[in-house]
């Protein structure tokens, strides 16, 4: 990463500056007016990752990617004043010295560089050599030491390794496509700085692969495993359509004979309408939990049944019934398996602030809705890595029951890249 500091008297004249000497890959880290015109501060090969790096404890406040670069561009504004402070500081004791008529030699042996290409000046002083009849070498060799210290903060902010930068390059672009591919800035990060050598497309299929291993699914289909599952999640995440989709399913396979449908959701008017659709239409009996019947009585009831699906009002945690609901499954003396049924199409921060409030009921598990109308699936792969919870399985449609599918690692990575080649291209043809 380079950065360098432009002035000229109008931003347009700073721009083909940068423009003509760092090229067009440059970027602007930060502009402001001062006296006589305009700065620029800008860097080629920027990497966000190596910006917080440098900047230590102070990359602390900078919450987003342009305070960053704020920072970064005052800290070489920082050094890069001290440094020229230290060279102004030399020169008068040189100019001191000769007027004392130039007793002590100056010696060229040992000249600082100081980087000077880099500040568009090669007047650098060199190095006194220190003698103990000069009257200025101490102070000389103390700044010799400044200079030094300066030149290695400076050099540093400049990272003078080649490969190194190349890598950073590499990773820093690998962490863009990710978070194009919708998964969050740490997460995009953490798996492109894995990506130590090799080129864009390696690093890339290398992090697809880390992500088909990251994400953990459920071995066998419910209606195989049999059992009490229920399904939990916001309001209109697609629980009971979900529920009506596994119903069909079974019932295709299976028949009816063995399947039951329950519902929890006592707290809406004409709640329970669309399961008993469902029940009707499939010949399998619903039944609802309520005053009378709480839920292990109704599940005791249907323990003969080797599916039994359970629906649940989509509630949060301000409304009336919401802990009672959830409770009522943590504590069943059967064994459920409770699933969150999360939209695709949700922000990552509602997604995991869903799973916040709806862990209290045992989560085993995750059904992903929606996948149809979201752009990109990375949201949802990311939640299922960082939550741990294993998907059941995901849904692309309001169809029953075609539009379930049971949830395999690789093949929702696949449709996940699918998704955003089509977003890519849908994007190309636009602009
Ligand atoms: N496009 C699309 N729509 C879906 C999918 N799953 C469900 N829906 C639709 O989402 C809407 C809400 O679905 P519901 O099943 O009623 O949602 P819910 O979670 O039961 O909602 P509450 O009962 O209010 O808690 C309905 O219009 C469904 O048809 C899906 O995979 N893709
Ligand atoms: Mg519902």
């Amino acid at each position: 990463m380079k950065v360098k500091r432009f002035f000229a008297q109008s931003m347009a004249e700073a721009l083909r500056q940068v423009r003509d000497q760092m090229g067009p890959e440059a970027v602007i880290l930060s502009n402001r007016r001062v006296d006589g015109g305009v700065e620029i501060v800008t860097a080629l090969d920027y990497d966000e990752n190596m910006a917080r790096q440098r900047l230590g404890d102070a990359a602390r406040e900078a919450t987003n990617g342009s305070r960053l670069a704020e920072l970064q561009a005052e800290q070489h504004r920082r050094l890069e004043d001290e440094l020229g402070r230290s060279r102004e500081r030399i020169r008068e004791v040189r100019e001191k010295r000769s007027a004392q008529g130039g007793r002590n030699n100056v010696s060229d042996q040992g000249f600082t560089s100081l980087g000077a290409n880099a500040f568009g000046s090669s007047d650098i002083t060199p190095e006194e050599p220190v003698s103990a009849n000069s009257g200025y070498s101490g102070e000389l060799a103390q700044m010799r030491a400044e200079i030094s210290s300066l030149r290695d903060l400076v050099s540093a902010s400049r990272s003078p390794e080649p490969e190194k930068t190349a890598v950073n390059a590499v990773q820093q672009r690998l962490a863009e496509r990710l978070q194009e591919f919708g998964l969050g800035h740490e997460l995009a990060g953490s798996l492109s700085r894995r990506h130590r050598a090799g080129r864009l497309e390696d690093g890339w299929k290398q992090s697809l692969k880390m992500l088909a291993a990251g994400v953990k699914t459920a071995r066998t289909e419910w209606s195989e495993e049999g059992g009490v599952y229920a399904l939990v999640g916001p309001t209109g995440s697609g629980k009971t359509t979900t529920i009506g989709k596994l119903a069909a399913h079974y019932v295709l396979r299976h028949g009816a004979d063995s399947l039951a449908l329950v519902t929890t959701d006592r707290y809406r008017v004409a709640a329970h309408e669309q399961l008993f659709v469902f029940g009707r239409i499939l010949n399998v009996p619903v039944r609802v939990v309520d005053e009378s019947h709480s839920l292990d009585d109704i599940l005791d009831e249907l323990s003969d049944r080797h599916l039994v699906l359970i629906d649940t009002a989509g509630l949060t945690s301000s409304d009336k019934g919401y802990e009672e609901q959830l409770t009522e499954l943590a504590r069943s003396h059967h064994q459920i398996c409770t699933h969150l049924v999360v939209s695709a199409t949700s922000q990552p921060r509602i997604m995991k602030s869903v799973w916040h409030c709806y862990k209290m009921a045992n989560l085993t598990g995750c059904v992903m809705t929606k996948i149809d109308e979201a752009l990109t699936l990375g949201e949802s792969l990311g939640f299922v890595m960082e939550t741990g919870l294993p998907v059941a399985y995901y849904t692309d449609g309001q169809k029953i029951p075609e539009d379930l599918h049971h949830a395999e690692p690789v093949p929702l990575v696949r449709l996940a890249v699918e998704r955003l080649r089509k977003l890519q291209q849908q994007e190309a043809v636009a602009v």
